[in-house]
């Protein structure tokens, strides 16, 4: 098991390693990286990968400028200003870890005890190893708090399991044979790119391609129509289209009475979703409507992909069941090419208990991480028990992403709050740290990834020497643990042992990806025909095996059992004194060039751009905004500025904020989470990000 040296300097032929790209992104590309005297000069696509198909995303052909940015964190830092100032000196990584080990402990045998530590992480890395395993088994054999990793997909995560039992759904790879495809709540050029060129076959093909969302976006631009639905009205709009073809014999009868419960009750519920009221509902003309629905019901293999920007309104777990729905009533999940997908993560099964050890950690509370600055702020962290007094960041820059920023900048300034931050660049989070510590990138350690939007397992091989101390988190929890006396032997697992127990898995879909299929090739494709079809005959992973119309469980959850269109919270007509001081919806969906907030300080990326708000010319005109012009935008929460961008790309009522920046690379050091708020989705727990009105005027 002598995991192969990465390419020495002195080595002097190039070199190409395979890896894995490691963000947050459904495509989960295999990469091949050149290095040279031990540096890597060059990062491409695999060519022989089915989904990566050669190429890289705009941000993912800038890593190397990335990894060797001149602002990469390369020692731990210990700070000596005040909080948040920003000021540290280098130190020793034994002084880092001695201190920290030591303050982490006192924490832990106080009165408060370890529930008073809170991890907190997202996907800054997908990968299983540097994400989900060491980091997981350090904190469950601690007894700190658990966190609730909430923060993007939860809501239609609840949703589709409710429906079709998993959040698993249609293969891209059966794309281009769909006669129809819907790109709903999606902008799948920015977020999915490598599903475009199937998109593409699929319109060679003769498929018309709609795109539904407030935003005209890139992606909508590119289709044959767009559709500019109200923002958190899309579950109002699959009953309509329901409404029409049931009202005109368009569903599949025979799949509905084989593989569906509760079909005669969602015939009477749709009935209720006239055009008529769905068009006041979702701002869309009743035609259009009648038509979607028309195209929808006689179409064969309807490809709706949603994903999660969709679901990030107070209804997001209702709207994406409710879409879910639809491929059952008109049978398209027969064929390939058919159905629904707004994830394939479930198709993938590692071996996670073996990964993080569950059973290591005592009974203990759950925080919610989009609930982070309640957390911090309230002497019982908003759940009971004690308050947190140590936050250990690690894949995330949670004072950029969380909601409802100005709460969670007040708690990491906590001069009793002990934050420690593990980070490759100093982020906004990292500047309320007392202790950073410098992680590899992936090209310098190894990993293993599932995907959410192919099927295909990959490895990352490290290619170059970490840069300065850099060194993995999982190196970094190993090291941790030990300082503080932590013994368990699963404490002390090195990383191509972790991948080993990953894939230690009897699941048949794993057959066949093994360590070796994987040294060997990079990547190996799950256990499933190409394309996979999986609900051509039934067999949904649901209480009764069957695509759930009426479900119990939501019963239980105190849910409507029924699909239903469930207002945001910030629902214009719901709450008309708040609509009439912020009378437009922000969306702060993501900026082409950025990854959530990562790839934000990469010069050539950010190419000197400042925050823009694209705002609708009307809605322009009633404020006197011109383009070009500094606005703020503000509710009750916060506010931040923007260059004004006008152009009826929004539709009217809407604005949208690319996001999301850095603070501190924003002109008043606020980003769009300013404004947003710390609400939970219907199911999930999810954030609300895009439930949220604002208003906007001109800066003076
Ligand atoms: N380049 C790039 N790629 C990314 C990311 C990134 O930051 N940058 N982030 C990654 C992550 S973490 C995720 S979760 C995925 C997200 O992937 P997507 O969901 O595709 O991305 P979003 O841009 O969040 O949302 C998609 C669209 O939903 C629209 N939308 C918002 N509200 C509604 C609504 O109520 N109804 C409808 N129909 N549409 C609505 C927005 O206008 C937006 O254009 O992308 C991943 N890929
Ligand atoms: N307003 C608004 N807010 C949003 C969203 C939105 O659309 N609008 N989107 C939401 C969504 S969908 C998501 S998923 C979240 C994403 O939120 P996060 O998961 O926090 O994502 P990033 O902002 O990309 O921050 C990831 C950080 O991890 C670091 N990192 C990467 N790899 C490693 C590693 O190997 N080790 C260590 N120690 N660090 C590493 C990166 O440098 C980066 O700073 O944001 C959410 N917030
Ligand atoms: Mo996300």
């Amino acid at each position: 098991m002598a995991a192969p040296t990465i390419p020495a300097v002195d080595e002097p032929a190039p070199r190409v390693i395979r890896g894995a790209c490691p963000h947050d992104c459904p495509d989960t590309c295999a990469t091949l990286v050149t290095v040279e005297h031990g540096r890597a000069t060059r990062i491409q696509g695999d060519p022989g990968h089915p989904f990566t198909q050669g190429f890289l995303c705009a941000k993912v052909n800038r890593y190397l400028e990335r990894t060797y940015h001149r602002d990469r964190l390369t020692t731990p830092l210990r700070r000596v200003g005040p909080k948040g100032s920003g000021q540290f000196e280098r130190a020793a990584w034994d002084e880092a870890l001695d201190a920290i080990a030591a303050r982490l402990n006192a924490i832990a045998q106080s009165s408060d005890g370890p529930q008073a530590i809170l991890p907190y992480s997202y996907a800054g890395t997908m990968g299983l190893v540097q994400g989900a395993s060491m980091d997981r088994r350090f904190f469950n054999l601690l007894g700190a708090s658990q966190l609730d990793r909430t923060i993007c997909s939860m809501a239609g995560t609840v949703g589709m399991k409710m429906t079709i039992g998993a959040n698993t759904g249609a293969d891209g790879e059966g794309l281009p044979q769909s006669d129809l495809v819907l790109l709903w709540g999606t902008n799948t050029l920015t977020a999915n790119p490598h599903l475009w060129p199937f998109v593409r076959r699929a319109h060679e093909n003769g498929a018309r391609v709609i795109a539904i969302d407030p935003i005209r976006t890139r992606t909508a631009d590119q289709c044959d129509e767009w559709i500019g639905i109200r923002p958190g009205t899309d579950a109002a709009l699959a009953l309509g289209m329901m409404h029409v073809i049931f009202a005109e014999g368009l569903q599949d009868d025979d799949y509905l009475a084989r593989y569906t419960l509760g079909a005669a009750e969602l015939r009477e519920r749709a009935r209720e979703y006239t055009p008529a009221r769905v068009a006041s509902i979702t701002g869309i003309a009743e035609d259009r409507i009648m038509d979607l629905a028309r195209v929808y019901g006689r179409a064969k293999a309807a490809f709706v992909r949603i994903n999660y920007g969709l679901q990030r309104h107070a209804g997001g777990g209702m709207a994406v069941r409710t879409i879910a729905c639809l491929p059952a009533v008109t049978g398209h999940w027969r064929r390939a090419g058919g159905g629904v997908q707004l994830s394939t993560s479930a198709n993938f099964q590692f071996n996670k208990k073996a990964l993080e050890r569950p059973e290591l950690s005592p009974p203990g509370r759950l925080i919610n991480m989009i609930r982070l600055g309640e957390a911090l702020t309230r002497s019982d962290a908003g759940v009971g028990g004690p308050p947190v007094k140590a936050l250990v960041v690690y894949n995330s820059n949670p004072a950029a992403v969380a909601p409802d920023s100005n709460e969670v900048l007040r708690g990491l300034a906590r001069e009793d709050l002990f934050t420690v931050v593990l980070e490759h660049f100093q982020t906004d989070t990292a500047d309320w740290a007392d202790w950073v510590l410098p992680a590899t990138t992936q090209l310098e350690h190894w990993d293993v990834h599932y995907a959410y939007g192919h099927l295909y397992v990959t490895l990352n091989r490290p290619a170059i020497a970490p840069l300065g101390e850099a060194k993995p988190n999982s190196e970094i929890f190993r090291l941790l643990a030990a300082r503080m006396g932590m013994k368990h032997p699963a404490l002390q697992d090195d990383d191509v042992t972790i991948i080993r127990q990953s894939l230690d898995s009897t699941h048949e879909k794993m057959k066949g990806v093994t360590f070796d299929a994987l040294m060997a090739n990079g990547w190996a494709r799950l256990n499933l025909p190409v394309p996979y079809v999986p609900f051509a005959e039934g067999g949904f992973p649901t209480p009764s095996g069957k695509c759930e119309f009426v479900s119990e469980r939501m019963r239980e959850m105190g849910l409507d059992p029924l699909p239903a269109f469930t207002p945001p919270y910030e629902f214009p007509e719901n709450v008309p004194e708040l609509a009439a001081r912020f009378p437009l919806t922000l969306i702060s969906s993501p900026r082409h060039q950025f990854l959530n907030s990562t790839f934000v300080n990469v010069e050539s990326l950010r190419r000197n751009a400042e925050p823009e708000v694209l705002v609708h010319p009307r809605d322009a005109a009633r404020r006197g905004i011109a383009e070009g012009m500094r606005v703020v935008v503000e509710n009750d929460r916060g506010h931040f500025t923007g260059v004004a961008k006008v152009g009826d790309a929004v539709r009217e009522g809407v604005v949208w904020a690319p996001s999301i920046w850095w603070m501190k690379l924003s002109p008043d050091h606020a980003n769009a989470n300013a404004t947003t708020s710390q609400r939970e989705t219907d199911m999930g727990h999810g954030p609300v990000f895009y439930d949220n009105l604002v208003e906007v005027s001109p800066a003076d």
